[in-house]
């Protein structure tokens, strides 16, 4: 890698491309092989050397500062918001409040095929919903004015009493019936059955915390407006823009071309844009809104605090024969939004019979939101965490317990699976791990004063497809262009893209440059739900073969092309060079064919839709959850798998917890980029790491602030935190779940990390830790 190269140096080393791209591609190897090689991101080399140019980081000229201000009672009323010291100051622009609104309207909710992840609307009444709720925006000059004169306002609420966590009395849960599940008769075959298990697991309220505040420029201009918003979904920000406005969909543009990460909190557009745009078309001039740290943990939501009842009967050999299962999740105070805790209990085991009821619990909280393996994460947490208790109960080894419930297919629905590597993710973690050679006995194990501990647990996440499109340009001058409006929010869809196209055409991954993130593109889902990679992949994948056939019949038909030739069959294309079939040598290069022909350009368009898909249904893909196929599409379903191995050492006296080793072995199919599917385990094991024994949102029972705001407080995984670590893949091609055969990467890996930890501490110890996180007052 080349660092500190200057960018006007840059600019000359490139054939037209822009400095940044140009940059990309002179790291990049010249030679590559393309799809499945460990390529570095070419994006990386960008983002450290800052030119990769992030939402906010746009220079527009004029541009004001807005800032929000909070709400700082849970529930109830304002009364009156005043507002004169404020805009006494100078460089204050405006103050708006529910007394002095921005008209917004209600945006369509992905759970009635919108694109919003959120019905709340600010200032749009007087109602308070929780604390931390966008209640004004101060717009103003500059960004120091505008937090000054943030400070000023005056706020008379009029207290409600709120309701502020799940064990609430007042509480009211709401059974989400349409997302239970149900066969045989589980409460029956559960009182009859030899051995029984019961018990109660609870996770915390969790924060997504990506690097990269949630942020955003708004620019009005005449009719149209432009935002600039870190997103992993370009096209359902639009669509939310559009309604938020009342404008039409084709007016609006949202660009994002760069994500500071975002693990499901960016895949909505959340309140605080809806108030930079509206700011915006008030005054006619870009405004920049840009939560604070402290801002983001209540300016959207993360994971919801769970709790789930799980019991389990077995035989005394180990056949599970029923399992009986409810869990709770918070909720919005008016809203709705479920942490799909069975997502991996019904999936996992052949059992006869199961029930297993969902249900939401309102409360004065911020509308939560997805975080990474959202349903998959806390179900495995109580499954995986309930199948190691019932392994000791039967004394049997964990694994052994878990071949002896396999299930042959989904017992969901009895439709066959596509693959499912998962013996195989057992025994390969199983022996990196040294999983044999433990003793079993909890306690067993120790090194001077530190207890040793072994755990395990398996998990699964879903292949959700969504068809999407992309297209590919070829300019005379040799530039080979991907286009799609998908984004890469760290992931690697840049890298991964240019390797398919390239693996098609047979050219060198450097001659590729991959144009992301913005709604002028073709469309495209969106980052989410691990389905990404997948779906835009295989629409490159299928440009690129359409490319072939048109400069093959361009090259056979045009009068001026070197090639001309009357049979098509003639011609072949074979690494970049089309050349007659007769004549193994010589050939004519893309770009010389284009300029032979007298072409500047050749575009050319590939997708996965239906042949017969219609411009809505397009649209629909791109900018609603409305054509979201699941995992059981065409009556098979599709999984990526997971089998996670921890070793922690407990001090004894202290009850800290080190992991000190932690392997992950995944089934996600086919792997496009092994370097970049590492990297996405290896984090997600991360995130399950914090989550187990770090994460926790406070809450304070007098006015319902999240006390732990900052990451000083919310503390997350450091350096020192993370363990060796070792991620094997066990995956094969799996062409009945994708197109290219690949599965999800992006969220597996942090399914099953909490149950394996807690596992192992119980391993150690001999203590069963039922609540996350694990902290040493739980242990000690
Ligand atoms: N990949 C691969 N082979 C496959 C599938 C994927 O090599 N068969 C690699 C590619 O590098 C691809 C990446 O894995 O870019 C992720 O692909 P995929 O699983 O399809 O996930 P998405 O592209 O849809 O990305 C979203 C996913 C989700 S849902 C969360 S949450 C999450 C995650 O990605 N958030 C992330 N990983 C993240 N990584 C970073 N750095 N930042 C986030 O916010
Ligand atoms: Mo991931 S939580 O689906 O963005």
């Amino acid at each position: 890698m080349k660092l500190g190269v200057g960018t006007a140096a840059v600019v000359t080393a490139g054939v037209g491309f822009s400095a940044d791209e140009a940059f990309a591609r002179e790291v990049a190897p010249t030679r590559g092989p393309a799809l499945g090689a460990a390529l570095s991101r070419t994006d990386g080399p960008l983002k450290v050397a800052g030119l990769a140019r992030y939402a906010i980081e746009q220079k527009l000229e004029n541009m004001a500062y807005g800032v929000t201000v909070q709400s700082t009672r849970p529930a109830g009323r304002i009364v009156n918001i005043d507002t004169s010291a404020a805009k006494a100051l100078p460089g204050v622009v405006d103050v708006y409040t529910p007394q002095n609104p921005l008209k917004l309207n209600k945006p369509t909710v992905y759970s009635k095929g919108g694109g919003a992840t959120e019905d709340f609307t600010p200032l749009q009444d007087d109602v308070v919903r929780f604390n931390g709720m966008h209640i004004a925006l101060v717009v103003a000059d500059t960004f120091e004015q505008a937090t000054e004169a943030a400070s000023l306002l005056k706020v008379t609420y009029e207290d409600a009493a709120p309701i502020l966590d799940l064990g609430d009395p007042k509480a009211r849960p709401q059974d989400i019936a349409d997302m239970g599940a149900k066969w045989g008769d589980a409460p029956a075959a559960l009182a009859g059955a030899e051995v029984k298990l019961a018990v109660t697991y609870t996770t915390a309220r969790e924060y997504n915390v990506p690097l990269e505040p949630h942020a955003c420029i708004a620019s009005w201009d005449n009719g149209k407006i432009t935002v600039w918003e870190p997103s992993q979904w370009v096209g359902g920000a639009r669509s939310v823009v559009s309604e938020w406005l009342g404008i039409d969909i084709e007016n609006v543009r949202v660009i994002s071309r760069y994500v500071g990460g975002g693990f499901g909190s960016k895949i909505g557009a959340h309140p605080h844009v809806g108030l930079a745009c509206a700011a915006s078309r008030q005054l006619g001039r870009p405004v920049k809104v840009s939560l604070t740290r402290p801002q983001t943990f209540t300016g959207l939501g993360g994971r919801p605090a769970t709790k789930q009842n799980l019991s389990i009967g077995a035989t005394r050999d180990g056949k599970i024969v029923s399992i009986v299962h409810e869990s709770w999740n918070e909720t919005a105070i008016d809203e709705v939004h479920v942490e799909a805790c069975n997502n991996v209990t019904k999936i996992m085991y052949a059992t006869p019979n199961l029930v297993s009821r969902l249900n939401v619990v309102p409360v004065h909280t911020v509308m939560p939101g997805w975080k990474r393996g959202p349903g998959e994460n806390p179900s495995a947490f109580a499954l995986e965490s309930a199948m190691d208790e019932l392994a000791y109960a039967l004394n049997m080894d964990p694994i052994t317990l878990r071949l002896a419930n396999w299930a042959d297919k989904d017992p969901s629905n009895q439709f066959p699976w596509t693959t499912r590597q998962l013996r195989e993710a057992y025994a390969a973690g199983a022996k990196a791990i040294g999983w044999w050679n433990r003793n079993p006995k909890p306690r067993s194990m120790r090194e001077g004063r530190e207890l040793i501990g072994y755990g395990m647990a398996a998990g699964a996440y879903p292949m959700i497809r969504t068809a999407s499109e992309a297209k590919i340009v070829f300019h005379a001058d040799g530039r080979i262009e991907v286009l799609s409006a998908g984004t890469d929010i760290g992931t690697g869809t840049y890298t991964i893209l240019a390797q398919t196209a390239a693996d098609v055409l047979g050219v060198p991954v450097a001659n590729v440059v991959v144009r992301l993130g913005d709604t002028v593109l073709p469309r495209s889902a969106l980052a989410g739900g691990s389905q990404q990679a997948n779906n835009l992949a295989s629409a490159v994948a299928k440009a690129a073969r359409n490319a072939i056939d048109a400069l093959r019949t361009l090259a056979a038909n045009d009068p001026k092309s070197p090639l001309a030739t009357s049979k098509l069959a003639d011609l072949s294309f074979e690494r970049g060079t089309l050349r007659l079939t007769r004549r193994p040598t010589g050939g004519v290069s893309i770009a010389n064919l284009l300029k032979a022909v007298g072409k500047t350009r050749l575009e050319v368009e590939g997708n996965t839709f239906a042949a017969d898909a219609t411009e809505a249904t397009k649209n629909a893909a791109d900018r609603s959850f409305a054509q979201l196929k699941g995992a059981i599409e065409g009556g098979l379903s599709a999984h990526s798998w997971c089998a996670q191995f921890v070793e922690v050492r407990v001090d004894e006296d202290f009850g800290t917890i080190r992991v000190k080793r932690m392997v992950g072995a995944f089934d996600s199919g086919r792997i496009f980029n092994p370097k970049l599917s590492e990297s996405q385990w290896i984090g997600g094991m991360v995130m399950g790491l914090g989550q187990t024994l770090l994460e926790e949102g406070h809450i304070d029972q007098r006015d319902g602030r999240t006390v732990n705001a900052n990451f000083a407080d919310y503390a997350v995984p450091v350096n020192a935190d993370v363990p060796e670590m070792q991620v094997i893949s066990v995956g094969i091609p799996d062409l009945q779940a994708t197109a290219l055969g690949g599965k999800g990467v992006g969220e597996i890996g942090v399914v099953g990390v909490a149950p394996a930890i807690g596992n192992a501490v119980f391993h150690a110890t001999g203590r069963r830790i039922r609540s996350l996180p694990i902290t040493l007052e739980k242990v000690n």
